[in-house]
């Protein structure tokens, strides 16, 4: 299978060129950035900028995937200080992706949206069918990519589906979300042995680890287009507080600082979002289930955080 990656150099695109390449794809990495040292030697890495309609049609022409997984975004805390940016990676992005896809035959196009296409006020857990009223950037044009894709599938087409991922998190580098907190609560509690979080104790989003979020992507995209009752799904996996991701960091490295000072504007993020997900179309339609909780995912972190910054001496 050919896959053309965008946003190949992000924090999801890092882990998933290995995987893909071990599944034996042929993958194009496309990335504004240049080629990472993580980048495994299979994979061919294209500078471009997914803004400009021509450098996105220059690398779907000559690589000609059978698949499209857009990765490539703005997300929501970096959005909400460069909106405008946001508006052109994001939508601007995401129009380049659908329409060099319907120049150039590309069977399937795999969108990934997120929780923050959701606003405030909803019931909980949130289903996949609500209206969807986000209040960041991020958010609006995040569900404004899903409507676009349906477009395109309903206008001329395309398969196109895709997930909402809750914040994620992996032993790496975060790009500028809002769900951040939980991440660096790993990294830098075992890098540093501290970590201020910039929401409250009581802050509460749904979560997923990053080997999950990957399997989701290619378990979907691998799923027989006549099971799929709808384009986009909700997916889950565990809902902690930021006092019960802290907990879970105190237990495995011994005198780790973890403190809250809430920043007003990524707190009003956080509370814009739903606190648990309702993935049931999911589970039903293509068989999705989670396999980390957040024992089990921080079990399973800890040692590939040490090896990400080198052993700082703090047992794991
Ligand atoms: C963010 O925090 O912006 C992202 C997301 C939840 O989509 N991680």
């Amino acid at each position: 299978m050919k896959i053309l990656l965008t946003g190949a150099g992000g924090q999801i695109g890092t882990d998933m060129l290995p995987i893909l390449v071990s599944r034996g794809d042929e993958v194009l990495a496309f990335d504004l950035a240049p080629r990472p040292d993580t980048c495994p030697p299979e994979v061919e890495w294209l500078r471009g900028d997914i803004t400009y309609a021509a450098e996105v049609n220059t690398a779907v022409e000559r690589f000609q995937p059978d698949r499209i997984f857009h990765l490539a975004a703005i997300l929501s805390a970096v959005g909400e200080s460069v909106p405008h940016r946001a508006w052109r990676v994001n939508m601007d992005g995401t129009r380049n992706v659908l329409e060099a896809a319907r120049i150039f035959g590309v069977d399937q196009v795999f969108y990934t949206s997120t929780i923050a296409a959701f606003g405030p006020g909803l019931d909980q857990p949130v289903g996949d069918h609500v209206p969807l009223r986000p209040t960041t950037m991020y958010g609006l044009t995040k569900v404004a990519g899903e409507l676009l894709g349906e477009y395109y599938e309903h206008t001329w087409g395309i398969d196109f589906r895709g997930v909402r991922f809750p914040g994620l998190i992996n032993a790496g580098i975060p790009g500028g979300g809002t769900s951040d907190y939980a991440l660096f609560m790993y990294v830098d509690g075992m890098r540093d042995g501290r970590y201020e979080s910039f929401c409250t104790p009581e802050a509460k989003i749904p979560f997923m680890y990053m080997p999950d979020a990957i399997r989701a992507t290619l378990e979907l995209s691998d799923a027989p287009k006549e099971k799929l009752g709808q384009s986009i799904y909700n997916i889950a996996a565990m809902s902690p507080s930021a006092d019960e991701i802290a907990d879970a960091v105190r237990a495995r490295i011994p005198g780790v600082e973890l403190t809250f000072a809430p920043d007003p504007l990524r707190q009003a993020i956080l509370d814009s979002w739903p606190d648990a997900l309702d993935d049931s179309n999911a589970r039903r339609d293509w068989g999705w289930s989670h396999e980390f909780d957040l024992e089990a995912m921080s079990d399973d972190l800890m040692p590939k955080i040490r090896a990400l910054i080198g052993d700082p001496g703090v047992p794991a």
